[in-house]
């Protein structure tokens, strides 16, 4: 079992079954294991611990809440907890499961040919196909149906031109899931590009302060030719790649918890040892005035999560709901990473203690899947009726 307790102030794992207690908690030995004592060096170094990969194959963590083809059928509660375990660890690598699982195997599992499912999912699941998924665009980030990239029919084949920017994976990727808009069918529609295509090429995003154990690419798309058996066929236009991006906001709803969590334990761990004034600093009531907004604000977001899982088991999960959770958690786990910081004092920027670099993830994490802002903005069209997008 691993050293790691958790925090459960109102006794939340009492919700949960045996079943997902114990994937949660051979997730969270994993992370102990295998994910913390490396993690640093990996964010220092600017590289994504690639030797993970087949381990999180073998643990079934791939696309785990998709049935078939060699997926785990895992139920969204689940899944939801291993999202929280894996961030625990660091937001990169609950960022390359989201995207393998939520925003690559989610979309083959969903809108592909039986062919592309059966090429890619078995595949991926274990770990020996990575993918990518390109959405966001130099010039279009908040707003997606804007995008440049064009796919235009050449008799059975595809030509697609057009840049990606901030492509998590793609520079590591074996496949990656290209948005381009069809002008000919006045829509949008989901291509697989495989590496090493003539015309596609990933170069990676260097000087990055935040996911640095993550890979950040560039795709640069020029004149790819594509046979038309590389498109979801299924995909419904553009509400398709939202339907992807639920999956991963979801994921980060959770995952945000399990950030938050190893900054509330080091932040109240340091607190009990730190002299100051001959007492410890857990002493002063400014100090406790701190830690009890921390577990405050993980408990409320520990029961959304909860929630949201059981929503979505239940098939009544609507996106709104999604947007309330991300925008939330990920915020509250900025908060609270960013009050550990300072708890620490001058240790709190070392990277001894975990805290800095969740806090410098969380900024990615509350800027990618839709900036807090546009999530504020789904909600208030949810509330009244009325898009302020634009
Ligand atoms: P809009 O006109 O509102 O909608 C078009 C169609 O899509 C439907 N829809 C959704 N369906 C399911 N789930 C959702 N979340 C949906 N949001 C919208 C909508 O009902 C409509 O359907 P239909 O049938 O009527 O056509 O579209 P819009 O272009 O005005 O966009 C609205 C907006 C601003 C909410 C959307 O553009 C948005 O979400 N922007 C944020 C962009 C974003 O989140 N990008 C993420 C890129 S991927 C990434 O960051 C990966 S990070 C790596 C990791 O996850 O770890
Ligand atoms: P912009 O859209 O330019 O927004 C800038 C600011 O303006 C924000 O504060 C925003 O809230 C605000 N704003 C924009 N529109 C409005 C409005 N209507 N009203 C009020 N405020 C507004 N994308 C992918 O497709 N695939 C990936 O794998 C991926 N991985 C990523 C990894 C990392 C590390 C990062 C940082 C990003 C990644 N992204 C990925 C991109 C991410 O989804 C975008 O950065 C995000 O959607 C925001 O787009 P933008 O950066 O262009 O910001």
């Amino acid at each position: 079992m691993a050293s790691f307790k958790g925090v459960d102030f109102y006794n939340v794992s009492d919700l949960f079954s045996e079943e997902e207690l114990m994937i949660r908690d051979t997730v969270r030995e994993f992370v102990e294991k295998e994910v913390v004592p490396i993690i640093d060096a990996h964010a220092q170094a600017q590289t994504f611990p690639m030797g993970l990969i087949p381990k999180i194959g073998e643990l079934g963590l791939f696309g785990a809440h998709l049935q078939g083809y060699g997926c785990a059928g895992l139920n969204n509660v689940a899944y939801g907890l291993i999202m929280q375990e894996l961030e625990r660890g660091d937001s990169g690598l609950r960022s390359f499961c989201s995207v393998q699982g939520g925003l690559v195997m989610y979309p083959i599992h969903t809108f592909g040919s039986d062919e592309q499912k059966e090429r890619w999912l078995p595949k991926m699941t274990a770990g020996e196909a990575i993918g990518a998924f390109g959405l966001t665009e130099p010039d279009f980030g908040s707003n997606p149906a804007g995008m440049l990239t064009k796919a235009v029919r050449d008799r059975d084949d595809y030509i697609l031109n057009g840049t990606k920017m901030w492509i998590t994976n793609a520079s590591i990727a074996d496949v990656t899931l290209v948005w381009a808009r069809i002008d000919e069918e006045n829509s949008y529609g989901g291509f697989l590009v495989e590496k090493g295509t003539k015309g596609f090429s990933t170069p990676q995003m260097k000087g990055k302060w935040s996911l640095r154990a993550s890979i950040t690419s560039e795709l640069v798309l020029e004149d790819v030719r594509l046979p038309a058996g590389a498109r979801l066929p299924k995909t419904p236009g553009l509400r398709g790649a939202f339907m992807c991006l639920n999956q991963a906001r979801y994921g980060i709803a959770w995952g945000a918890v399990g950030a938050a969590m190893s900054c509330y334990e080091t932040a109240v761990n340091y607190a009990k040892s730190r002299i100051q004034f001959d007492r410890p600093i857990a002493s002063f009531q400014l100090v406790q005035r701190k830690l009890a907004h921390m577990l405050i604000e993980i408990t409320k977001a520990q029961l959304v999560c909860w929630r949201l899982g059981r929503l979505k088991d239940e098939g009544k999960l609507r996106h709104q709901q999604i947007s309330l959770a991300k925008m939330n958690n990920v915020q509250m786990a900025l908060d609270i990473a960013r009050n550990a910081r300072d708890l620490l004092g001058a240790n709190g920027i070392l990277d001894e203690y975990p805290v800095m670099r969740h806090m410098c993830n969380l900024e990615s994490v509350n800027t990618y899947e839709g900036t807090y802002d546009m999530h504020t903005l789904i909600l208030g069209q949810d509330i009244t009726g009325i898009p302020a997008f634009t």
